[in-house]
């Protein structure tokens, strides 16, 4: 066993201690007042029903990984040689084992994934089956679904698993997974957009380095943005719908590979993660039916507003959480100021920062009006050529592999039960409020 699996494993059994411990003594304290019935019609919004132990999201201040903030990320989790921006494994095993990693740390993440990143052929066949104009986050699921083979957990469950040893299996699948997700991904890239010329994997990089490499991106500072996407896309708690949904089928003990293609599959809707390419897409159809080059404060308001009058959300505005600008839209921001202060691209989205938030506010109901993830990352691909912005919700879905199973590993070790809330009927509902 490596050394990072046992110092999880000691962690776990400490945890379980002080679960078992919480249950027996406060199993019957109330840490809701309860649930209103607007709440059950509208998404179960501020409902507490979860335990996740990667994150934990603050309305204002945004996400805390273990603790830590983003830009206190930045400061502490090891970089790459030269560079300035947290390798993605530093994050990863904060999430997993709770503390900073060390170098030696994120290094043997790094050997390690790139050991186990061999991905079968049948899963290129797999993807090679679907007509090449499929959306990549189609193609992303399908090759996900097509690499279940290998899960280590379906095997040994079917030879009979025992339940103290459904985290090990499940650490195993989680490994192999997130070392192949790059290759997968980058495959997909490869094919859509570059004829089939795929590029092989460079061990001596990093993982993000060399997911970087394999997308076909040799400029450093795009390999520095991999680095920083890959870790602010990472997690946002568990309530999420691509944490909640990769929490809720791996409760019926789905392997990781099931359990994430599902999760995968809610990332790709418009609310959530395909939010990334829904931006990029409406600043350049502005742009477009306003002739090029610069748009006008005004001409950006006016844009806006006609968005709204059609019906449609203004896409990479608004959170279900946050109240606040984002942090991690923050976090981009100022990395384009250090690298691309002059890419044209990246001051539209400042200006539609500085434009949409009042507009947003005056409709009255919307919560957040603030600008989240999505609003900035499409830009910064862009500058560096990455402009298939039908690909960016793959670079999300690797990224936010990384927290949903190290949480799955976590959801395996505390024994966590198969998800099954109560459900009503309206009918149900309308006799409850009239007191039958
Ligand atoms: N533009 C226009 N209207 C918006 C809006 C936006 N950006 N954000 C919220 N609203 C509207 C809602 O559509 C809703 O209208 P309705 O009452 O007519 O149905 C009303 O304001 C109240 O919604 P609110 O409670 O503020 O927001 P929700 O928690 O229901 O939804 C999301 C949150 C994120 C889904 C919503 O703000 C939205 O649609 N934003 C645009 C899409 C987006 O950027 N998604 C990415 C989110 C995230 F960062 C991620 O997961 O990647």
């Amino acid at each position: 066993m490596g050394y990072i699996k046992e110092k999880f494993k000691v962690k776990a059994d400490e945890l379980n201690v002080e679960v078992k411990e919480l249950v027996k003594n406060y199993g019957t304290k109330k840490i809701d007042e309860g649930v209103t019935i607007a709440q059950v019609y509208q998404g179960m919004r501020g409902i507490t029903g979860l335990v996740t132990e990667t994150s934990l999201l603050d309305a204002n201040e945004g996400i805390r990984f273990r603790g830590y903030s983003i830009p206190e990320l930045r400061e502490h989790l090891p970089k790459a040689p030269n560079g300035a921006e947290p390798l993605p494994e530093g994050l990863f095993y904060l999430m997993l084992i709770g503390e900073l990693p060390t170098e030696a740390d994120v290094q043997y993440l790094s050997s390690m994934w790139g050991r186990r990143s061999h991905v079968p052929n049948h899963v290129f066949d797999a993807i090679e089956a679907l007509p090449i104009t499929a959306h990549p986050m189609t193609m992303f699921t399908v090759g996900i679904m097509a690499l279940q083979t290998e899960s280590s957990f379906a095997h040994a469950y079917s030879e009979g698993l025992n339940k103290k040893d459904y985290w090990s299996e499940t650490y195993e699948d989680t490994m192999n997974l997130i070392a192949r997700l790059p290759r997968i991904a980058a495959y997909i890239y490869r094919r859509k957009y570059k004829g089939g010329q795929h590029i092989q994997p460079n061990g001596m990089l990093d993982w993000a380095g060399n997911f970087a490499h394999m997308l076909g991106y040799s400029d450093e500072g795009f390999r520095e943005l991999m680095r920083l996407y890959m870790v602010i896309h990472a997690d946002h708690e568990g309530g999420n719908v691509s944490a909640h949904t990769t929490h809720l089928v791996g409760s019926a003990l789905s392997d990781a590979y099931l359990s994430l293609a599902a999760g995968m599959n809610g990332l790709a809707g418009p609310l959530h993660g395909l939010a990334n390419q829904e931006v990029i897409k409406w600043i350049l159809q502005m742009r477009e039916e306003l002739g090029g080059g610069m748009p006008t404060k005004e001409q950006i308001e006016t844009y806006v507003r006609k968005t709204l009058s059609e019906g449609k959300v203004v896409p990479g505005y608004g959170h279900a959480v946050l109240r606040k600008t984002d942090p991690r839209f923050s976090a981009q921001m100022e990395f384009a100021k250090k690298h691309l202060p002059n890419d044209e691209l990246v001051k539209i989205v400042w200006m539609v920062y500085e434009t949409v938030p009042p507009i947003l506010k005056d409709l009255g109901k919307v919560k957040n009006p603030w600008p989240n993830v999505d609003a900035h990352s499409g830009a910064l691909l862009v500058h560096y050529g990455l402009v298939e912005y039908e690909f960016y919700t793959v670079l999300f879905g690797v990224s936010r592999a990384l927290g949903v199973l190290a949480s799955l590993c976590w959801d395996r070790a505390l024994g966590l039960s198969l998800e099954r809330p109560k459900s009503v009927t309206t009918e149900w509902m309308k006799e409850f409020v009239e007191g039958k």
